[in-house]
């Protein structure tokens, strides 16, 4: 009974951290821009039997459909109401989609939209995506709906409605982000219409909601939408479940707001994980990757228990938001991956992967002129995700949650969940290893020379599959083979002109 109550008692104060994750499952996938259809496929076909945990999908609700430049993929943060009707579908394959995906126990997670409605610059009419009428100029929005009263327009004091200073908390809170329509989130009314939206995702039995532009709302004012939110669908889990809340602030520091203030409503993005670490595998500013020791809170970010992190995410791989030119994506994609393993690997935080698709860039004066395209489309219509024989994308989706070095870190981290961090050795400059208890090591050789060298790995003796170069496949490897002794030692060698300078074991790669 003490039992039952006190662990009651931490449901309802962690809850809201809690990802709501089938057992054994740890990290999520964001397939930007995917249509439901195809995430639904994808569920089935290849996250549940791979043991992905969730999926974060791109904002579900109606959006003001953009000409100028054509279809950008940010005009899905520029919400007309909260229709479910966007280029990823409609409701009724949203609804099939998180049936489909809950049933083999992967979960939804939805980018929430709602510190601001579209820009003032908008226009008016019926160009959204479900055709909803909208007057920009008048603030109307009749679908919700919203008037001139729930706008923030009186009480945001800076000279032009926008924000310009990020070292005042007051001007990033009230007033219009790059022009967007900021909502007055002290109504209850406002409150109640973005609850209702979220109740009415909940209830379909999405599992989550990433907050978009949280550092734009008062933490204040997030939880009060946050109690107005039902418990999660009964249909797929434990009564009394919380929706897992994430919320987009971004603070690398030096500004008037910071990720701590909200702490009390859930998770926050750690964006310095993202920022830091492309630093040190670029090996930028005399950064080495035996630094990394102690990573994590040492590296002054925010408690692992209530990050949310990642390497890259739809914003600063095309040079959106922060984290500046040392952020890694697929474009650089032998670092990438050593990038997601290490992340994989490594116990700080809930880790998101990112999946893309791929652009014209065109730099010009170092700024990408194309960072506006959507995803593969036909005339606005986004393509369908297509399956190569070889298991990659067609249509121009880059996959990367189904490269192998990154598809089995998933699988390694899952393996490991709940394990220490131990075993780290270096070599004083970017060769490092570490291992997860008795379950997982890791080794890395950033160096510009070879690694050959025993290492205490941990694990019982045994011949291990690294996960990296190749699969365990019928009891046989296609990759390294590494064989651990009685003492629990491995010799690695890893050349520094590897296609992948990194290897990876687990219990479950044991041969
Ligand atoms: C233009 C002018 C403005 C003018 C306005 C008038 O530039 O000066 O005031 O018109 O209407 C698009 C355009 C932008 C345009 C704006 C309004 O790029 O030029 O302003 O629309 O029409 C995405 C894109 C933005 C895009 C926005 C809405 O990144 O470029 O703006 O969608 O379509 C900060 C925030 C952080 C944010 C990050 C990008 O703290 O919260 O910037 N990240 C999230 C999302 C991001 C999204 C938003 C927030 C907004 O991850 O994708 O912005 O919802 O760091
Ligand atoms: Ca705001």
């Amino acid at each position: 009974m003490k039992f039952l109550l006190l662990l009651s008692a931490i449901g309802l104060c962690w809850a809201q951290y809690n990802p709501n994750v089938q057992q054994g499952r740890t990290a999520m996938v964001h397939l930007f821009e995917w249509r439901w259809v195809d995430i639904a496929k994808e569920c089935e076909r290849y996250l549940a039997p791979k043991g992905f945990a969730g999926v974060q999908v791109s904002p579900p609700n109606e959006n003001i459909v953009v000409n100028s430049p054509f279809r950008p993929w940010w005009e899905r943060y520029q919400p007309i109401s909260y229709k479910i009707c966007t280029r990823s579908g409609n409701e009724d394959e949203f609804r099939d989609m998180v049936k489909r995906c809950n049933n083999v126990g992967v979960r939804i997670y939805v980018d929430a939209v709602i510190n601001h409605m579209c820009g003032s610059g908008g226009g008016s009419g019926t160009s959204s995506t479900c055709g909803s009428y909208y007057n920009a100029k008048n603030r109307d929005f009749p679908a919700v709906p919203y008037s001139g009263w729930d706008f923030n327009d009186g009480k945001c004091k800076s000279h032009d409605g926008g924000i310009n200073n990020y070292g005042n908390a007051e001007e990033v809170r009230n007033c219009n982000l790059v022009g967007l329509l900021d909502l007055a989130l002290e109504k209850d009314y406002v409150r109640t219409k973005i609850a209702d939206y979220m109740n009415h995702l909940i209830g379909i039995g999405v599992a989550g909601f990433r907050l978009d532009a949280a550092k734009h709302m008062w933490p204040g004012d997030i939880k009060a939408v946050l109690n107005k939110l039902n418990n999660l669908n009964t249909q797929w889990f434990p009564a009394g479940s919380r929706p897992f809340i994430y919320q987009e602030v971004i603070d690398l520091g030096g500004e008037a707001i910071s990720s701590s203030e909200y702490f009390g409503n859930g998770r926050v993005t750690e964006f310095k994980f993202g920022a830091k670490l492309g630093t040190v595998i670029r090996k930028w500013n005399g950064e080495k990757m035996s630094y990394l020791k102690n990573w994590g809170e040492g590296w002054g970010m925010m408690p692992s228990d209530k990050a949310l992190v990642f390497v890259d995410n739809h914003d600063n791989q095309r040079g959106h938001g922060a984290g500046g030119a040392s952020i890694l994506t697929f474009w650089d994609a032998r670092l990438y991956k050593m990038a997601v393993g290490f992340m994989l690997a490594h116990p700080y935080g809930f880790t998101r992967v990112m999946s893309s698709y791929r652009w014209d860039r065109n730099f010009q004066n170092g700024k990408d002129v194309n960072d506006w395209i959507g995803p593969p489309n036909n005339n606005g219509a986004t393509k369908e995700v297509t399956i190569n024989p070889d298991t990659t994308c067609g249509n121009g989706w880059v996959c990367e949650h189904r490269w192998r070095q990154i598809r089995n870190m998933v699988a390694f981290r899952n393996v490991v969940d709940g394990q220490v961090f131990t075993n780290w050795w270096d070599n004083g400059s970017n060769q490092v290893a570490f291992g997860r208890g008795n379950r997982g090591f890791i080794v890395f050789n950033n160096d510009d020379w070879s690694l050959s060298t025993t290492l205490q790995t941990g694990l019982p003796a045994g011949t291990y599959c690294d996960v990296i170069s190749g699969d365990k496949v019928d009891g046989g490897c296609t990759g390294i083979r590494i064989s651990v002794g009685n003492d629990g030692r491995a010799h690695f060698s890893i050349s520094n002109s590897a296609e992948d300078p990194f290897i990876a074991i687990h219990a479950e790669s044991k041969l």
